[in-house]
């Protein structure tokens, strides 16, 4: 059996997306995610003009020899953009593997360790009393698990918080938008919110917090502790984690539950987090980290040190990430969450999928393969719109991390 074929398909059905398409001698075709929000073209180039003439006439039944060619080939290792590029080739060959087999992915990787999977919603405001509304709005829709999110008195344009109530699209200009940060007025403001939130709803929904890497580790581990009374799923990315070492300062102080990994792209960037049991979750992804192949070692490494996954599923991610990851979760042991940001409606008729949102909860299709495909003709109607990230400056002006 061989590759006969691969392309690029660039799209922008109300933001950016960037897939992978491989076609073979056989007439099965899979595709795959690789879409790197504000940098999407450098992996469309990466796969054009690298990977995909290495792909023609080779077999694309043994991913795990095209995982090790593409990793230890390239000589240059990890990074964004590689792994990007490498994910889309292994979820499409993993795609094509099912579809051969005539069964649903999570089939392949063991089957099912439970019925559906549990997924949380982004709810947030411009204020404390509309994000209490907002979480109340996920409660009503079914939601048992919320990430909060508000906006800040004396910050203009706050991390998460939405022009629509539904998804939050941070990628909003062709040049960054530029926000401003201030560290003590969120470190003041963030419990009150959660204490407000515990007192309309009670107990039960599951509250879940992104810090977003805005604060040192000792103000991370001063908000960890003042957000225990309100018992969080987790606090998200609570500093950047360049130097793994630093989540031991937050985890000595505050038994709040620590996530971190969704701008991670291999094993090594999460290593000692894992082994020293520094974090509770790790939200590496199909798409960021490598595809199926990776993940499922990252996934395995931390069930060792009982530190179970929450998958990252912001709306930069394609409903095929989301599929591959709906399959990924079902099967995988240490499962803890998924986060589930829905796409527009224009995203949802590009890429038809058979996963389906019910009670709190997200179930994988049935259909061979990772169950999303893509619809070219469709996608063709919109093209690319270049879209940056914001970025983030303190009053003073000093760059701070968005
Ligand atoms: C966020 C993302 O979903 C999350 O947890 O951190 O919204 C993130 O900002 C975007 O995916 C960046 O592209
Ligand atoms: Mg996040």
């Amino acid at each position: 059996m061989k590759i006969t074929a691969a392309r690029v398909i660039v799209c922008s059905p109300g933001r950016n997306f960037v897939t992978l398409l491989i076609e073979t001698d056989q007439g099965v075709t899979g595709i795959g995610d690789a879409t790197l929000n504000g940098r999407e073209l450098s992996v469309a180039s990466y796969l054009a003009d690298h990977v995909i003439p290495n792909l023609i006439g080779r077999d694309p039944r043994n991913s795990e020899d095209m995982w090790q060619f593409l990793y230890r080939g390239a000589y240059w290792r990890r990074g964004p953009v590689t792994m990007s590029a490498i994910s889309a080739v292994d979820t499409a060959l993993w795609d094509i593997k099912a579809k051969l087999a005539g069964m649903p992915l999570y089939q392949l990787l063991g089957g099912k360790s439970r019925e559906r999977v549990l997924v949380y919603g982004h709810a947030n405001g411009n204020t404390l009393e509309e994000t209490v509304d907002a979480v109340g709005q996920y409660i009503d829709m079914g939601y048992k698990a919320i990430r909060a999110q508000s906006g800040i008195p004396g910050i203009a344009k706050a991390y998460g918080v939405a022009r629509g109530t539904l998804y939050y699209e941070p990628a909003d200009a062709a040049l960054p938008t530029e926000t401003v940060w201030d560290t003590p007025k969120y470190l003041r403001f963030v419990p009150k919110l959660f204490e407000r939130l515990r007192e309309t709803y009670g107990d039960e929904p599951e509250l879940l917090h992104d810090v977003h890497h805005r604060l040192t580790p000792n103000e991370a581990a001063q908000l960890g502790k003042s957000l225990e009374p309100y018992r969080l799923f987790w606090m998200e990315d609570a500093t950047p984690a360049e130097n793994q070492q630093a989540f031991r300062l937050i985890r000595e102080r505050t038994t709040t539950p620590l996530a971190v990994g969704e701008i991670f792209n291999t094993i090594w960037d999460c290593k000692e987090l894992i082994e020293n049991q520094l974090i509770d979750y790790i939200r590496t992804t199909v798409l960021r980290a490598g595809g199926i192949t990776h993940l499922r070692r990252i996934a395995d490494f931390a069930a060792l040190y009982q530190v179970r996954t929450g998958s990252h599923g912001a709306t930069d991610l394609s409903p095929v990430t989301m599929g591959a990851a709906l399959h990924f979760d079902t099967w995988v042991p240490n499962f803890g969450i998924q986060e589930y940001m829905r796409h527009s409606e224009e995203t949802d008729a590009v890429f038809p999928h058979d996963y389906r949102f019910e009670a709190g909860h997200l179930y994988c299709g049935e259909s061979p393969g990772h169950g999303v495909t893509i619809d070219e003709k469709l996608a063709a109607k919109y093209p690319y719109k270049p879209a940056q990230l914001p970025i983030a400056r303190l009053e003073d002006g000093t760059l701070w991390n968005w």
